[in-house]
């Protein structure tokens, strides 16, 4: 197995971490000729869109939740789905959740970045909808040593990469600690970024930060 993916992307990320975590065997490649709309990418993935896996067989597979979710199917022995009918509802319903109410809520962000170009009034708003975005998720969050039980899994996935990205927009627009008043949430991710598989997932991302920054 392939997979298509880029340092800096959040969605990319998602499913390095599970591929870290578990040590699958998947050969992480950059997308050919470094462009998600180079022709070679685009005859991969017509989305052209990152991340794509590209099984044995040919077929592709992307979306960064269908990937996990692939995964985890996939590899039932690797513990990327908790286990039992409920702890699994409770895996999806926090990546869902992260990604319905917070990520959508701060991509309007990603185009505020310049402080020369930046819309105040877009800028409240969107952290207006992702403060509620947060306290839903801190609603689900655990205490569990992972998101989900005592081992990573896909819930992991989609929260981490995501919280990276907290962690940008917090410093950069001033705001600190976006997680300060969400304490379950402000918990796991102190926890959390103890572990190999999300120490490496991260460090990845912040060095791709830090090269396109300068
Ligand atoms: N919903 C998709 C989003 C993927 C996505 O937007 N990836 C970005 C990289 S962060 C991308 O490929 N952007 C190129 C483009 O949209 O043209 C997922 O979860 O995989």
């Amino acid at each position: 197995m392939k997979l298509y993916s880029v340092d800096l992307s959040p969605f990319a990320a998602r499913v390095r971490l599970a591929i870290y975590a578990k040590g699958l065997a998947v050969e992480i490649l950059p997308p050919p000729g470094g462009d998600t709309k180079s022709a070679d990418y685009l005859a991969i993935n017509p989305m052209g869109k990152i991340p794509a896996l590209v099984l044995a067989d040919g077929v592709v597979i992307p979306e960064s939740d269908t990937i996990v979710e692939y995964l985890a199917d996939a590899f039932p022995g690797s513990g990327l789905r908790p286990k039992g009918a409920e702890a699994a509802a409770r895996a999806r319903l926090l990546a869902r959740v992260a990604e319905l109410y917070v990520m959508a809520s701060g991509a309007a962000l990603f185009g505020q970045m310049n402080p020369a170009t930046r819309d105040a009034v877009v800028v409240e708003a969107a952290f207006a909808k992702l403060a509620d975005g947060l306290t839903h998720l801190n609603l689900f969050a655990t205490e569990d040593a992972y998101a989900v039980g005592d081992t990573i899994t896909t819930a992991d996935c989609a929260l981490v990469p995501i919280l990276v990205f907290l962690g940008v927009f917090g410093h950069v627009f001033g705001k600190g600690d976006l997680l300060a008043g969400h304490g379950k949430l402000h918990a796991y991710w102190a926890r959390v970024q103890k572990d190999a598989a999300v120490i490496k997932v991260v460090g990845e991302m912040q060095a791709a930060m830090a090269a396109r920054a300068g």
